[in-house]
């Protein structure tokens, strides 16, 4: 698990739980979730990344590659929302959010991991279908190329910003990705209610803000229909409230569903890419 040494001396003196978010990062409302299902109380601390709070020096003496989430407990820094999340249940474990048998432990790591590797992909279909109507003009992303250190995460906002913008055959294939992995999250769900052992656990908490993010984009999730059944149920939970919808802010939320209206009619909707199209 990353736990972090900082330079910030501050954070080692914090007491209780911290969490470092932002409202619509997906890998914070994983975290987010688990605290409202443990019943714990957290000290916010929102890194707001429409204004780069993320690429301040502050920030990344205390998450190393500057992205959202970093929880910090009893002034020790944790970071990776997956990573979080497994902590967080380690050590607090009311309600348990682990299956009983080891068999079933595995295959819940095995889904969280697949939750984390579909980040980039996650990442990607946001930045096009959600965020492009606001692309980040050339001086913003010249501070932000000064300010963030982190390589990747700067390749990728260059990218973006670019007059050409993400490659539409990067859009389709990492449409696949999810595609693929919905298909399959379907096929686990048939005949129960929760993704292991229709138990809830954490591998229903990773993969919940992936498919709110898509349902975002209007994905047309009604062709994973144990999925979509899967979604309604966990929205009905006090924790999604607490995690996810408390933390949502509507006019954000009417500006996404007005992009992806005008999108799907110009034809160049999520659902206008070749693996939905298809
Ligand atoms: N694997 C990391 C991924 C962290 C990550 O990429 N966070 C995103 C939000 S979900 C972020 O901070 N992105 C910064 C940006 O898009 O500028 C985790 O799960 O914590």
């Amino acid at each position: 698990m990353p736990l972090i040494e900082t330079s910030n001396e501050e954070v080692k003196t914090f007491d209780g739980l911290h969490l470092y978010h932002f409202w619509l990062s997906s890998c914070s409302q994983r975290v987010r979730i688990v605290l409202a299902e443990k019943n714990q109380e957290w000290t916010s601390h929102e890194i707001n990344l429409e204004k780069m709070e993320h690429a301040t020096p502050e920030y990344q003496s205390i998450h190393p590659h500057g992205v959202v989430p970093a929880l910090v407990h009893d002034g020790q820094i944790i970071i990776e929302s997956i990573d979080i999340i497994d902590y967080l249940d380690t050590t607090f474990p009311e309600p348990r959010l682990h299956p009983s048998s080891e068999d079933s432990i595995a295959k819940m790591h095995d889904l969280m991991s697949q939750a984390d590797g579909a980040q980039h992909s996650i990442k990607t279909l946001t930045h096009e279908f959600l965020f492009k109507q606001h692309v980040m003009p050339p001086e913003a992303f010249e501070v932000f190329e000064k300010k963030h250190e982190n390589a990747e995460l700067v390749d990728f906002m260059r990218v973006w910003s670019s007059k050409s913008g993400i490659p539409s055959a990067e859009i389709d294939s990492e449409l696949k990705l999810q595609h693929d992995y919905f298909v399959q999250l379907d096929q686990a769900l048939e005949g129960q209610d929760w993704l292991v052992d229709n138990t809830f656990s954490l591998a229903d908490i990773a993969w919940i803000s992936n498919v709110r993010r898509l349902d975002l984009m209007h994905y047309p999730l009604d062709i994973h229909p144990n999925l979509l059944a899967w979604y309604d149920r966990f929205q009905a939970k006090p924790s999604y409230q607490k995690g996810i919808s408390e933390h949502e802010i509507p006019p954000a939320l009417a500006d996404f569903n007005a992009y992806s209206l005008e999108r799907a009619a110009e034809g160049t909707g999520v659902r206008s890419f070749k693996p939905l199209a298809a």
